[in-house]
């Protein structure tokens, strides 16, 4: 095995760093030892209403969850991350925005955000939205997403962000889902010089869900299909609306959003976060984790409808009244050089993206790198799969030249922010490691097979967190039982993340990816089950099984075993069609890399599907089956190794 290489921070970083190691030290024991003052100390980074007295009320006691964090206290999140800042920068810009269009960029101040976003909020109550209605976006990365977000908190309604390449289908279950009481969306959402029909999409979707009210941001201006009484134009109403709106006070607990996101089994579950705990967590793992300073350009690649782009484009740096650029194009066009070209012209101070995004970038080489001055850039983020050492490297190396601290950020979007993660001045780096708990975090490695604690330094098993953070979600919208039952009920007493990790000798954690049978796709988390019950709903399709496997450029590739309906015929026309069609009911995210026909499953007598075997096949590795000798049917295997040896 080659040696595992360590990175100290530099010096001169850590003269400057809010946090060096020695302090990481004595918070992070403060944090763990003494909750209650270590937390109602930091909730003074938020501007409350009222200020909570009760810092912490929390238990992952099966089955009685419940988690509360400043519960008394009342605030509202539009007010701290707009309204608190007109004080003291009304001037400085809030968004930058750069658009798919490489010429055109905007920059939006404090002063011009809290307008727009007041408006906006009129035009809520104007349609007779109000506290704790639900309002699903659909949309560009534009800054009117910003507003739409904000001006939902400012009047206590919840939003639900559902991200643009999902298909109508997927957004009719989301908009169902949370019985929402308003669309906003816009014309078309240009990306990569392609532009995709959002109207029209929501239009399908209305089909499916029933009516509900949009509200239309003209984005390109294309031609739409407007229902009068049904659909409203964005800039028409925000013409006449008044830029007073006053901030609903908010419990500190009122749920702030929802988000849809995949699990193993069943729909995907809406995800619910809070405002008081889940804001500070925001702000302050966006200040400690990337080192942002007053006056820094921070850029986080992700899009809103992640959550990712919720924390760090929009509460996190907002809450901090720094200045975030918001972009609307990909990595990969006009060309590959468009992250950095981006980070030239903005001058971007700290930059946060995707593995999946390095590994294309690499794979085009350092000239459209070298192309750029980066001199800005002073912190390197990373998030969403394990990072592999090799394109760790790349970034470091090519990007950061060597002198810029990398954070590779472990979280999801249960966590709300960061939970794993170096703090670049006080924690060493190793390639591929998310190295150590932020404050407050308590990671414990169970042996899956037990259940119990393993209590060595060295150590490996499924990830679990031992006590509550205040950004942790609260509940599953509208299912609480679900909530326990996905995350408090196989590993009673621990919050169970789902992903498998080893502790090394420093007590690094390194994650290994899932345990469970979800697949991390670019960044993506998808549950096979979905892709499963999507290829099942097209009549020639009678079963369909889905596993993940490696792939070069997205970590994980969609492998597809379908069983054809009795007389259907297994041809590449309807191989086709079958990827079409998963890409219409979840939306192009979900694309199925390979199809393999698979007349016969491998089962157990009792018809489980076993997925280890599949799974195997997938990645080409027959040496390593295992046990076959509980399935109904051994041979359906090697027929599976000759169909995909032939394939
Ligand atoms: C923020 C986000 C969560 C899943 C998570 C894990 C994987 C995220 C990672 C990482 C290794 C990292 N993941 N960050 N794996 N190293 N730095 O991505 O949320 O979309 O909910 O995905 O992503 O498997 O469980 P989400």
């Amino acid at each position: 095995m080659t040696e595992i290489k360590t990175y100290p921070p530099a010096p001169d970083f850590v003269k400057n760093a809010h946090i060096d190691a020695a302090t990481y030290q004595s918070m992070y024991e403060a944090s763990i030892n003494d909750p209650e003052g270590f937390w109602s100390q930091q909730a003074e980074r938020l501007t409350w209403d009222k200020a909570p007295t009760k810092i912490k009320n929390t238990t992952f006691s099966h089955p009685d969850v419940s988690i509360k964090w400043f519960e008394d206290g009342e605030l509202n999140v539009a007010a701290n991350c707009v309204d608190r800042h007109l004080a003291t920068r009304p001037d400085q810009t809030a968004i930058i925005w750069e658009s798919d269009d490489p010429s055109v960029s905007r920059h939006i101040t404090y002063l011009e955000l809290s307008e727009q976003v007041n408006k906006l909020a009129n035009v809520y109550k104007s349609l007779g939205i109000g506290k704790g209605d639900r309002i699903v976006l659909y949309m560009p990365m534009i800054p009117e997403a910003a507003y739409a977000m904000l001006a939902c908190a400012r009047i206590g309604a919840v939003h639900s962000i559902v991200f643009a390449g999902f298909s109508p289908e997927a957004l009719a279950a989301r908009v169902g889902g949370c019985e929402a009481s308003l669309i906003v969306t816009a014309d078309e959402a240009p990306r990569g010089g392609r532009s995709t029909p959002l109207k029209t999409n929501v239009d399908k979707a209305l089909a499916i869900c029933g009516d509900v009210k949009t509200l239309v941001v003209e984005r390109t201006g294309a031609d739409v299909n407007m229902v009068e009484g049904r659909d409203h134009a964005y800039h028409t109403l925000m013409a006449h609306a008044s830029t007073d709106c006053p901030a609903e006070p908010m419990n500190a607990e009122d749920p702030l959003f929802i988000l849809y996101t995949s699990g193993s089994t069943g729909a995907p579950k809406g995800v619910l976060h809070s405002s008081g705990g889940y804001l500070l967590w925001a702000a302050m793992t966006h200040e400690i984790v990337f080192d942002y300073h007053e006056g820094d350009i921070f850029w986080c690649t992700a899009d809103v409808g992640w959550v990712t782009g919720h924390s760090y484009i929009i509460y996190g740096p907002l809450a901090n009244g720094a200045t975030t650029l918001m972009f609307e194009g990909v990595p990969t066009w006009p060309d590959v050089g468009r992250f950095w070209a981006v980070c030239e012209k903005h001058k971007v101070n700290q930059f946060y993206t995707a593995p999946t995004a390095i590994r294309a970038l690499m794979a085009h080489g350092k000239e459209p790198v070298e192309k750029h001055d980066l001199s800005s850039l002073k912190v390197l983020g990373t998030v969403g799969e394990p990072i592999n050492p090799e394109a760790w490297n790349w970034y470091n190396e090519t990007v950061g030249k060597g002198t810029r601290p990398i954070v590779d950020t472990w979280w999801q979007t249960e966590t709300g922010g960061h939970l794993l993660t170096p703090i670049p001045g006080a924690i060493p780096t190793k390639p591929g490691s998310a190295t150590l708990p932020f404050f407050g975090v308590q990671p414990v490695i169970l042996d899956p097979a037990t259940g119990e604690e393993v209590t060595t330094t060295e150590a490996e098993g499924v990830l679990c967190m031992k006590d509550s953070w205040p950004g942790q979600m609260r509940s599953v919208y509208g299912d609480h039982d679900r909530f326990v039952k996905t995350y408090f009920s196989d590993y009673k007493g621990y919050y169970f993340s789902g992903d498998g990790c080893r502790r090394d000798a420093d007590g690094y954690y390194w994650i290994t990816g899932r345990v469970d049978d979800v697949i991390n796709v670019s960044g993506h988390r998808m549950g096979t089950a979905e892709v499963e019950s999507a290829l099942v709903a097209h009549p020639a399709v009678s079963e369909a099984a889905v596993v993940g496997f490696p792939h070069d450029i997205k970590g994980q590739g969609i492998y597809c075993y379908v069983t054809l309906m009795d007389g259907e015929e297994y041809t590449d026309e309807l191989r086709k069609e079958l990827r079409d069609w998963v890409r219409k009911e979840i939306g192009p995210i979900a694309s199925p890399d390979h199809i393999q026909w698979a007349p016969g499953l491998p089962k157990t007598r009792s018809g489980k599907i076993m997925r280890r075997i599949l799974r195997k096949i997938a990645e080409n590795d027959y040496g390593a089956l295992g046990d076959t000798s509980t399935l109904a049917d051994p041979s359906v295997v090697e027929d599976l190794i000759d169909n995909r040896m032939n394939k």
